[in-house]
């Protein structure tokens, strides 16, 4: 009987194990967010493994996800509507920067780091962003340890 138990926790264990491979992160679109800061994404850098998911949440109306540099010859994805909830699996390791088109001169920026590889962070950070994104993704580079 203690067997039959046993086999079944491994059953039902190894039944979960695709979950652990591949999990999905929540991002919001903030109007405000808890530090105070305006027109930005909950996280400023988001570290996940590959084929993770990151889900964008439309919390506060009025942006989107527009990527703008990806890591090698990856083609960049089409940018997402503005209001709609936007999720984008990361197959390819490297960091991914991406802003929101309408706030894309306010620093509404954000960065996917995924498989914890850097090698691309010299093309990350002379992408071509504007505003006041500039200094933010300045001071998003710097905090990357590499
Ligand atoms: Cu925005």
């Amino acid at each position: 009987m203690k067997k039959l138990l046993c086999f079944c926790v491994l059953f039902l264990v190894s039944i979960h194990i695709p979950n652990a491979y591949s999990a999905e992160r929540i991002v919001e679109m903030l109007n405000k967010r808890e530090d105070g800061q305006k027109m930005v994404y909950s996280q400023d850098i988001v570290n996940i493994d590959i084929n993770d998911t990151v889900k964008w949440m439309p919390t506060s109306k009025g942006h989107n996800v527009h990527f703008v540099s990806v890591p090698g010859s990856l083609e960049i994805p089409k940018k997402s509507k503005v209001n709609k909830e936007y999720s984008y699996t990361f197959n390819q390791p490297g960091i991914y920067l991406y802003q929101c088109t309408p706030h894309r001169s306010m620093g509404m920026i954000g960065l996917v780091i995924v498989g914890e590889d850097t090698s691309n962070i010299n093309e990350i950070a002379s992408s071509k962003v504007v505003g006041m994104s500039k200094k933010k993704l300045a001071k998003l580079i710097e905090s990357i340890d590499y």
